[in-house]
Formats: structure tokens, sequence, C-alpha cells
């Protein structure tokens, strides 16, 4: 008998916005058939890059992610691309407010069945947050979006290991003190393949930008170096650059960048699935040891004097 999984996946290929939003909880959560249905999903993308295209959005909270998302969604509908937006919140199981923002700037959108938006936030996900937006970008590349777009609240470790699900990855900074620096130190001069200082209707972005080039220039790694703009989301200022900056990555990973495409990809792979070997081994950690769980919690057993599976 048909899944109730693969059955909301035939609903959702045949352009059902419910059943699509149903799956996706599905597969967010584990549900017991999720796994048996992702296994028969063939995204597009093991194929080549570029269908879909997957673009990540990072920076520290307020740069304009959002407001910056909402101009590649308009971009993209110009030219008569289907984008699913994942706007993604590891930081806090709580910070639902956060993810409400974006909905809220993205409402112009809302309405266009050709654009799907969607929020994961941390919550009970023990980790897992990385592999979820995996799995869910592999649903929407399924279903037959042209563009996928994740967007990431923060720039922690959590923000990166996300960003490892995008093709090209865009990040957003701002003028405002200190930008540069938390760049350095997060290590986003290693993960950004093109560089936005947003809201360049303020004094310092010029600085900024130069600052940024010149660690791009730096940065002795060989390959794609990322190109740096000046942007005014807010006001739809500079944005087409940077699509034409975008497009020039995708030509990139075509041709001279297509084994590191393909080694990211392959690596993407593999996390996602020792995601999923790590999310149950927990989860039977936790059903089979309960009474060693209680003298642990107890302080009566230290954790490495716990039981594990043995390798
Ligand atoms: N001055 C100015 N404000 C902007 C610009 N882009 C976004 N903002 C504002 O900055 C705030 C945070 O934007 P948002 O897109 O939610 O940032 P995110 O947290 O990075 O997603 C909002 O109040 C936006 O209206 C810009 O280019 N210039
Ligand atoms: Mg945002």
């Amino acid at each position: 008998m048909e899944s109730r999984s693969h059955a909301l996946l035939g609903r959702a290929i045949a352009g059902e916005r419910s059943a699509l939003a149903r799956l996706i909880s599905r597969v967010e959560d584990r549900a017991a058939d999720a796994d048996d249905m992702m296994a028969t999903v063939h995204p597009r993308r093991a194929r080549a890059p570029g269908e879909p295209r997957v673009i990540g959005l990072t920076g520290p909270p307020g740069a304009g992610k959002s407001t910056f998302t909402d101009q590649l969604v308009a971009a993209a509908r110009a030219r008569g691309a289907r984008v699913g937006v994942v706007a993604v919140d590891p930081s806090s199981p709580f910070s639902g407010g956060a993810i409400l923002g974006d909905r809220m700037r993205l409402d112009r959108h809302a309405l266009d069945p050709g654009v799907y938006i969607r929020s994961l936030s941390a919550r009970g996900h023990a980790g897992g947050l990385s592999r979820a937006a995996c799995q869910v970008v592999d649903l929407l590349d399924a279903v037959g979006f042209d563009e996928v777009i994740v967007e990431t609240v923060g720039v922690g470790q959590g923000e990166l290991g996300v960003m490892e699900v995008a093709d090209t990855v865009l990040v957003v900074l701002t003028p405002e003190s200190g930008d540069s620096v938390q760049a350095m130190k997060a290590g986003l001069i290693e993960i950004a393949d093109v560089f936005v200082v947003n809201k360049a209707d303020r004094p310092g972005a010029e600085a900024l930008v130069r600052e940024l080039e010149l660690a791009v220039h730096l940065d002795a790694r060989p390959g794609w170096k990322a190109p740096v703009f000046a942007t005014s989301a807010i006001r739809g200022e500079g944005i087409g650059p940077v699509v034409a900056a975008l497009d020039a990555h995708a030509a990139w990973l075509r041709d001279e960048g297509r084994s590191a495409w393909e080694a990211r990809r392959a690596d993407a792979r593999v996390r996602t699935w020792l995601d999923l070997v790590a999310e149950d081994a927990r989860a039977a950690a936790l059903a089979d040891w309960g009474a060693e769980l209680a003298d642990l919690r107890a302080g009566r057993r230290s954790p490495a004097g716990m039981p594990r599976r043995s390798p």
C-alpha cells in the first residue's frame, strides 16, 4: 500500500500547496514513513548543478537578508522561474518572531503560486537542522522548483552548516561597525561566493566594500573569487549586478567549478546520512537506557560510564 508520505509527494508534485507543507513537516519531524519516501526522491540536482539552483544567504541578524531574498524572488519571478524559500533559524527554538518578520517582508509574494515560502526552526531538531534543510531542498527540487533560496538568521556554526546545502553562498553584511571583523572571525571569507554590503544608503559602505575586496584578494585559495557589491535592498538599488554575479557563479559551477561542486554535493549527501544516523542513535539511546539515564541525571553515573552501542 502507498504510504501517507508517498501520497502527499504525488499531490505536491501535482502542485498542491497544502500537501507540500504537510510533507515538509513529515520530513522535518522524521515521521515513520518519511525516510522511505525520501529514499524514492531523486533530486534533479544529483545530476547537474543549476537544476534547480540553490542560493544560500547568510549574514548577521538585521543585515537585510530577508529584504534581499525578496528582491531575488522578484528577479527570479521576472524570468519566469518558480522559487522556493526556506528560512532557517538555528539560533533559538523560541525566535518565532524573527521568522514572522521574514514572512512579513516576503508578503508581497505570498499569493504568487510560483513562490513557496517555508520556515524551519531549531525546535526539536537536536542538531538535525542541516539535515532537515538538505532534505527540504531535495523535496523542493523534486516537486519542480527552478530556484531555491535558503536564508539563515545569523552567522554561527549552525548557520554555516546549513549553508553547505547551497550551490552559491551570498553573504550579506552592512556598513555598521564591526561587520567586517565579524566576517573574518566567522569564516565568512571562506564560504562566500558573492558578498553584498547592504544598506549602502547609509555611510561607510564603500570602505567595507574595499576591505572585503582586499580580504578576497589576499585569500590564497585557487578557484572562484567572490565579487563584492554595494546594495540597498530596501530601495531595490544595486540588485541587478548581484543577480548577474549569481548567474556567473552558476555558469562557473557548470564549467571550471564542476569538480568542486561535485565534491561539495558528495560531502553534503554524506553529512545528511550521518545526521540521520546520529538522530536515530540518540533516539534509540534515550528509549533503551531510561534507567541509566535517570542515574546519569542524578549524578550516580558519569557520561563516560553510560552504555553505548558498540561500534
Ligand atoms: N536603510 C536600509 N535598511 C534596510 C535595507 N535592507 C533592509 N533594511 C531594513 O533592515 C531591517 C532588517 O532587515 P531584514 O531583511 O529583516 O534583515 P535580516 O535579519 O538579515 O533578514 C528591516 O527593518 C529592513 O527594512 C537597506 O538596504 N537599507
Ligand atoms: Mg531574515
